[in-house]
């Protein structure tokens, strides 16, 4: 199946050895006698790209002259990872490049490993952005993506003594072949400064002019997004940062050397560094000026796009729809605004009208602690024109609320886009909601619980705006490209029609039943674990066997997550197989990876104990190797790769209601693992379709955990009364896995005793008993096969291709 691309490209394998020879020589200047391995991946990709250049000028072409609506998504995060298997893949070229290699003796899989990660991203918001772009692509969508060309992406952790140190990332460090600089794109884009007021004679206000005190330059970088079987190339436009003026000659000749690239030094570092907290807001001013930066440059990029074919902004939404992901970009719809009225003279009402049609908003979490707000007087400094068009929106949006009569004074407080308690602060998710006609959910779950929480009264004033797009991943990466033994037995079995649609690998539910394909699902699973073993073998120096339970936790480190639950239930298991060794105790491996925010110091205290317990239980003769306990440094989407499709079991345990959506959820079920989870986010969904005796769920639902806070919930009650927990917290508590420092955990151990607001103790014991029923499942291998397979069989509805039409059908209309 792997297609053709070009007719004028000849891809025998013989023909691309010879273009991949002279690709080293005349693009990378190098003789094969001193090529590298990056050499040699350099020269592969400028291969490849040639031919994805061609398609990305047909897309581009094609939406011009058929005059096809554009989708824009803005997002501050693209969670790309690696891109030279996606596009050799998603051209049909992978086999191909690897014989081409192979005759010029280079080791396909070597060079693909060097690709550094392109590590735009925090987690699953920018993941999914990241699975969204592909999407669009494959699903023959115009879109282009919009976002920040960080030159750090998100730090490297190390792991010292246990502790997660971060380093700087350097993904540019040899350079980027994917990427092509546009400096013709470059736009400019102001800050601070005042605003003037321009009068007609007989004294009426005819428009404002914002004056900015400060100007940057934002440089386009633009990447290729080849989409499945190379349908369409989207492109994905990053923005650098660049001073106007890139050196001040008058001060260096006077002898300032460094104050005269002072300004150069300050423009670049707007775009140096991705902020790495993805769960609270990070309150610094330079998080705004990145904010405002990029969308600004986006606008500017769009409506030149728009003047240049149409020449008129009255037909905008027409053939243009704006995406936000998440509020990070929502200072879009001020500068949407301030470009319609003050620069191309529309008044306020039309140009609110054009506004809202034009944008659409996604939240991804209702974590109070997450949602963005802004410090009126910080938002002012640096957008004084932006906050007087918040401030008109306000206006409009409080008298549209008081004249339906049904708010009280309290709900018109809410729905201000101005939080007038204690320091005033611009709420960008009212100004996202205000601004936008849809605004949506990323799990059924999370979309009803926005509608009864933050949104509420915004939702009574707007009905109909908040819909459900539950989140979605690309079937591509996370299943083709990271498990090609999979692939390959699923296309044997059912044959190719699940590669272009995801939903026909329900057919492999009339395998599950079958002893012999069983037996090869279980074999591909093997191999994948054995690859697993072999990193941790590589990177940690410790040895698994890959016929253990694999019991795989791997997202970002967060309370609400409930890591610290799994180690717990980990040390009572522990202390169990000491106990009672006449037992028939199963080999179980726990894999635990992921980064926490630097200064989150619960959640890095986290990393420490189960760095502490693993050290312990590793080396405990006792335990007989029935139980290790692994942390993975440096968690990435390509360590992400190998890790789901080794996995067994997936471990989804958020305390309900918090985990919007969740999206590796989706990867590990659609590889085989079978998920031990709360019915929180697509978990939810995912029951549903793998249904409930392919699933192990467990744990307080949503409204339960809402009723137990509301009730005065007492975890120390609960603890006393649970003697596995107890013995567990007691052990922590005590310095049993912490003898160098033995009160490092009894401050974290206090606060589950005292608060416990992720109620970890009020799920532990329905937990460790979800467990034991996962022991007896594995047990009886051929059923938990048989399980594994019905969760490749019916999570195919997750791919973000399905995601994508939705938001097409309902929000975007972009004619797909
Ligand atoms: O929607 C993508 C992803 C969800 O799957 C996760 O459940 C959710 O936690 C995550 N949210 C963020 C933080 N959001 N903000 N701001 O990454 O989004």
């Amino acid at each position: 199946s792997e297609l053709p691309i070009f007719a004028e490209h000849d891809n025998d394998p013989r023909a691309l050895a010879e273009e991949i020879l002279k690709s080293l020589t005349y693009r990378v200047g190098k003789d094969a006698s001193v090529a590298t391995p990056y050499d040699w991946l350099a020269a592969s990709i400028k291969v490849v790209r040639d031919r994805i250049i061609e398609r990305w000028i047909a897309s581009t072409k094609e939406a011009y002259t058929q005059q096809r609506k554009r989708v824009y998504y803005l997002s501050m995060e693209f969670l790309i990872g690696r891109l030279m298997r996606d596009a050799f893949s998603n051209l049909g070229l992978m086999e191909n490049m690897r014989e081409a290699l192979k005759i010029l003796d280079v080791e396909i899989d070597v060079i693909a490993g060097l690709e550094p990660d392109a590590a735009l991203g925090n987690g699953g918001l920018g993941r999914l952005a990241a699975c969204f772009m592909e999407s669009m692509a494959s699903v023959d969508l115009p879109a282009h993506g919009y976002g920040i060309r960080y030159v750090h992406g998100l730090f490297r952790q190390e792991i010292q003594d246990g502790w997660q140190v971060e380093l700087p990332e350097t993904w540019l460090d040899h350079g980027n072949p994917w990427e092509f600089e546009r400096r013709e794109r470059s736009v400019e884009i102001g800050f601070g400064g005042t605003v003037e007021s321009i009068t007609s004679k007989d004294g009426r206000l005819e428009r404002h002019v914002w004056r900015p005190q400060e100007r940057v330059l934002a440089v386009a970088y633009d990447t290729p997004v080849v989409g499945w079987r190379g349908k369409r190339v989207n492109t994905l436009r990053l923005w650098s940062a660049m001073a106007v003026d890139p050196i001040l000659l008058a001060a260096f000749n006077a002898g300032d050397h460094i104050g005269a690239l002072r300004e150069a030094n300050q423009a670049a570092s707007l775009t140096r560094v991705l902020y790495p907290a993805d769960s609270h807001q990070a309150g610094q001013e330079l998080r705004l000026r990145q904010e405002y930066f990029f969308t600004a440059a986006s606008l500017q990029d769009i409506v030149q796009r728009h003047l240049s074919q149409y020449g008129d902004l009255m037909t905008l939404p027409d053939k243009a729809a704006i995406h936000l992901n998440d509020t990070h970009p929502a200072v879009a719809i001020a500068e949407l605004m301030r470009l319609l009225m003050d620069v191309y003279g529309i008044d306020f009402d039309t140009a609110w009208g054009l506004t809202k049609r034009t944008f659409a908003y996604t939240n991804h979490t209702l974590l109070p602690e997450a949602l963005e707000s802004w410090p009126v007087p910080v938002f002012e400094r640096l957008l004084p024109r932006h906050m007087q068009i918040v401030y008109a929106i306000n206006a409009q949006v409080l008298l549209e609320a008081r004249s339906r009569q049904i708010f009280d004074d309290e709900q018109i407080r809410r729905i201000s886009l101005i939080h007038e308690d204690g320091d005033r602060r611009v709420r960008m998710g009212n100004l996202a909601f205000a601004g936008s006609h849809s605004i949506n959910g990323v799990s059924g779950l999370h979309t009803d619980l926005m509608k009864q929480t933050v949104f509420s009264d915004l939702n009574r004033l707007y009905p109909g705006r908040i819909n459900n797009k539950t989140n979605g991943i690309t079937p591509r990466r996370w299943l083709m490209q990271c498990n090609p033994g999979l692939t390959a037995l699923a296309r044997e079995a059912i044959g190719d029609r699940f590669l272009d649609d995801t939903d026909a690998l329900k057919e492999l539910n009339r395998f599950a039943s079958d002893p012999a394909f069983r037996d090869r699902f279980a074999a591909v699973k093997r191999a994948n674990k054995e690859r697993l073993a072999e990193l941790v073998d590589e990177r940690l120096s410790l040895r698994i066997d890959p016929s253990a339970l694999f019991d795989v936790q791997i997202k970002r480190i967060h309370e609400y997550k409930r890591q610290l639950l799994n180690i717990i239930e980990a040390v009572a298991l522990y202390d169990q197989i000491r106990s009672h060794p006449e037992k028939d105790w199963l080999p179980r491996v726990k894999f635990l990876a992921g980064k926490a925010a630097p200064s989150y110091h619960n959640a890095k205290l986290i990393i420490k104990l189960a760095n502490d317990v693993a050290r312990v239980i590793n080396r405990d003769p006792s335990v007989r190797g029935l139980l290790k306990l692994v942390f993975i440094p440096n968690y990435s989407v390509s360590v992400a790769e190998i890790m789901v499709p080794a996995a067994d079991l997936s471990e989804q345990i958020s305390t309900a209601g918090m985990e919007a959506s969740g999206t590796g959820n989706m990867k590990f079920a659609l590889n085989g693992a079978i998920t031990i989870g709360t019915l929180d986010g697509a978990n939810v969904e995912i029951s549903e379709c793998v249904g409930e005796d392919n699933i192990v769920i467990f744990g307080l639902k949503a409204h339960e955990v809402e009723e137990t806070r509301r009730k005065g919930y007492e975890p120390r009650a609960i603890i006393e009364s649970s003697p596995e927990l107890g013995q567990a917290l007691h052990a922590i508590s005590s310095g049993v896995f912490s003898p160098d420092d033995p009160h490092r955990y009894k401050a974290l151990v206090d606060g589950l005793y005292e608060t416990d607001w992720f109620m970890v103790a009020a799920d532990f014991d329905s937990f460790a008993d979800a467990q034991r029923r996962v022991d007896d499942i594995w047990r009886n291998a051929p059923d938990w096969h048989a399980k594994a397979i019905r969760n490749t069989a019916n999570v195919g509805w997750f791919s973000s291709d399905r995601t994508i039409r939705e938001y097409d059908r309902d929000i975007w209309h972009a004619g797909l």
